[in-house]
Order: structure tokens, then C-alpha cells, then sequence
């Protein structure tokens, strides 16, 4: 039986692999979600040849439209098996004294509430059937705090300790929850930090090889296809040449 996998931030990065991913897997429908409507509806189209696929387009700061879209979701979409807290920025890099009030409300308010509404709106449905699996898309930025990382690192330490708190709450309910906390992946991840600076977001991936969001989606699908009794409950993941944050060894 097919199984239902809803992925936030759908339409670049590691949800964009990701999708991609599960729908040439065999076995999952996928309930792809976004901000971006062209390139959900795109996604559709071309997914939509191997698997089942629907889209929402909402804005994870959005909890009203998040409940509702989600909330709204019919058969054979209905039942979510699987939630893949993907959506997440960086914004800016900038020292705590220089750091933009903009940027922190994007980064609490994405990659933590955003997540946190997400999760609401899908968890009561795994509580009633006992049964389901929650990935978070956390980061090694939320296993260390680098310099003039500031409230990125704190946002993703959140999802980490979100990651290990609702593990414990919904242990009563047989529902699994892990985290997949990536290092250096080259993405829009770096031109969405920078705001557009393209070279300065190219330079953070240039003199080794960095992890392709492709690397990422594989592992997701690992973590998912174990068997029910096995729960991946943290994962770290960083290129060969990333020891950490702030190691890079650019001769391998
Ligand atoms: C992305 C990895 O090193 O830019 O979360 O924080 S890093």
C-alpha cells in the first residue's frame, strides 16, 4: 500500500530532491507544499507521471492557511504517513551587535513556528491512528554554533530540541520522529543567505565537494524505509571535507 509523504518547502534545495526522490521510489504519494505556485505546479506535471501528487501552496509563517490547506487535504491525500519538516532559511551572516531584526523574525519564524504549525496541523491524525513518522530537517548549525551564525545556529538548535521533545511526547503513540541534520549542501541555501550575492554565495561551495541535495534525499529515504521498529533518531551528515562548521579541508 502506498504510503502518503508531505514535504514543506518543496520547490528548491533538498525538498525539491527529495520529492523528486520519492516519486521514483516505488510506493509513496506526495503532497508537495510551498510558496511557490508555478513551480509546485510544474513539479506536479512532471512528478505527476510517476506517482500521485497535490500540491499547497502556503507560506509556513501562515497558520491559518497551513491548518486549513492541510486540514483540507482529500483522499488519497488525506492520511499523512510521513511529514518531512523540510522548510527552513538562512538569513544573513552578520555578528548579533550588526544582525538584522528581519532576518531573525524569517528565521524564528520559518525554520521554528513555521515548523511547529506544520507539525500541529498533521499530528493529530497520527495520534488517532497511532502510527506515523515525522523527519526534521535540522542542521550541523544546530549541533554548533559557529561565528556570526548567531540566531540561525539558535533556530536550528530549536528544531533540534523540538526534534527531541516531541519524541519523548509522542512516544506514547508508537510515532516515529528523527532528525537528518545536514552540513555544507550546495543549494539556493547560500544565494538566499547572501540575499543574492551570488559569488559570495558560490565561494561558501568552491575548492571541494560539497553535498548535493540528491545525497540528502537518499538519505531521507533510508531513514524512512527502515523497518517500523527501527527509528534513525539523529542523523549528522557533512561532506568528507567537512569535519565542522568552521574545518573545511579544501585539499581532498
Ligand atoms: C546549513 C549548514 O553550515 O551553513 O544549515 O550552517 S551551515
Amino acid at each position: 500500500m502506498k504510503k502518503t509523504i508531505l514535504i514543506t518547502g518543496a520547490t528548491s534545495g533538498i525538498g525539491k530532491a527529495t520529492a523528486t526522490y520519492f516519486a521514483a521510489a516505488n510506493g509513496f504519494r506526495l503532497v508537495l507544499c510551498g510558496r511557490n505556485q508555478k513551480e509546485l505546479t510544474r513539479l506536479q506535471e512532471e512528478l505527476g507521471k510517476a506517482t500521485e501528487v497535490t500540491t499547497l501552496c502556503f507560506d509556513v509563517r501562515d497558520k491559518d492557511k497551513v491548518f486549513a490547506l492541510i486540514a483540507g487535504l482529500e483522499a488519497p491525500f488525506s492520511q499523512i504517513d510521513i511529514l518531512i519538516n523540510n522548510a527552513g532559511n538562512a538569513h544573513g551572516l552578520d555578528p548579533i551587535d550588526k544582525g538584522s531584526l528581519e532576518d531573525w523574525d524569517a528565521m524564528m519564524d520559518i525554520n521554528v513556528k513555521g515548523l511547529l504549525y506544520v507539525s500541529k496541523a498533521v499530528i493529530p491524525q497520527m495520534v488517532a491512528r497511532q502510527a506515523g513518522h515525522i523527519i526534521h530537517i535540522g542542521s550541523t548549525a544546530g549541533k554548533e554554533v559557529y561565528p556570526n551564525g548567531n540566531v540561525y545556529c539558535a533556530s536550528k538548535h530549536a528544531v533540534d530540541a523540538i526534534n527531541q521533545g516531541m519524541r519523548l511526547d509522542l512516544n506514547a503513540y508508537g510515532i516515529r520522529v528523527g532528525a537528518v541534520n545536514p552540513g555544507l549542501v550546495a543549494t539556493a541555501f547560500s544565494e538566499v543567505r547572501f540575499k543574492g550575492d551570488t559569488d559570495r554565495a558560490a565561494n561558501v561551495y568552491e575548492g571541494y565537494q560539497p553535498l548535493k541535495p540528491e545525497d540528502i534525499a537518499d538519505i531521507i529515504h533510508f531513514v524512512v524505509t527502515r523497518p517500523y521498529h527501527v527509528n534513525i533518531a539523529d542523523l549528522t551528515v557533512m561532506p568528507t571535507a567537512q569535519a565542522s562548521s568552521t574545518l573545511i579541508n579544501k585539499s581532498v
